[in-house]
């Protein structure tokens, strides 16, 4: 089965950030997940631009930038300016008055542009950015924080993307409460990532490497 796993860095040990990055890239999770958040648009803080210097500096594997900012626009070069060509950017369009115009940054900065999409975001509210963007990153949980609840309504939003996908050119991604039993559910469905934070990946007193291994080596 084919599918992509991203920790969700703002649950890393920050006491020991360089070595939860070799310890992760060594159990051979796929790309880091950096949350940005302004306080504003979320109610939380989590990681800031220095963040994503310091592991987008460390690793070379790709990085994928989650902005819950307000405005992201007024922002965005500071954070271009500091991944590889091929990092994802994700904005939530409705932290912005003109999206497609920051997608368009995205792409002309040669990131892999992507939006976010919360549990109360319709389909139909951000249909036309479908055709512009590669990655669509559904967020089972409200966005702001880590070791929420799954929100089961979220699954038919899932669904009735991965049809539309067949007919456009976007992939779906997965953020909040991810748990083995989803990835062995929406996987096989077509969802393309994970992003891995407390529900499966962090704070367990298990390698990461044996945690990888068994969500792989499941009976798809
Ligand atoms: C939430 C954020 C997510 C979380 C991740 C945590 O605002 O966008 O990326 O960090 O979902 O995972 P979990 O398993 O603790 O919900
Ligand atoms: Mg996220």
């Amino acid at each position: 089965m084919d599918f992509e796993l991203t920790a969700s860095m703002m649950c890393a040990d920050f006491g020991n950030l360089q070595k939860e990055v070799r310890a992760l890239e060594a159990a051979g999770i796929d790309s880091f997940h950096i949350d940005i958040m302004d306080g504003r648009y979320v109610p939380n803080f989590a990681m800031s631009l220095n963040d994503l210097k310091y592991i987008a500096r460390i690793t070379e594997k790709p990085v994928d930038v989650h902005l819950m900012i307000e405005h992201p626009l007024n922002h965005i070069g500071l954070f271009l300016s500091n991944l590889r060509q091929g990092d994802t950017v994700y904005i939530h369009p409705e932290a912005e008055y003109h999206p497609s115009t920051t997608l368009q940054e995205i792409i002309n900065a040669g990131m892999i542009p992507g939006i976010a999409i919360n549990p109360g975001t319709s389909i139909e509210s951000v249909a036309e950015m479908l055709r512009i963007v590669k990655k669509v990153l559904v967020m089972s949980v409200n966005p702001g924080n880590a070791g929420q609840m799954y929100l089961s309504y979220v699954g038919e939003k899932i669904e009735r993307l991965l049809t539309m996908r067949k007919r456009m050119d976007f992939m779906v991604y997965w953020d909040g409460a991810c748990s083995a039993e989803k990835v062995l559910e929406f996987a096989p469905k077509g969802v393309k990532g994970f992003v891995l934070g407390t529900t499966l990946l962090f704070g367990k007193n298990r390698a990461y490497g044996d945690i990888l291994k068994d969500i792989r080596c499941m009976k798809f």
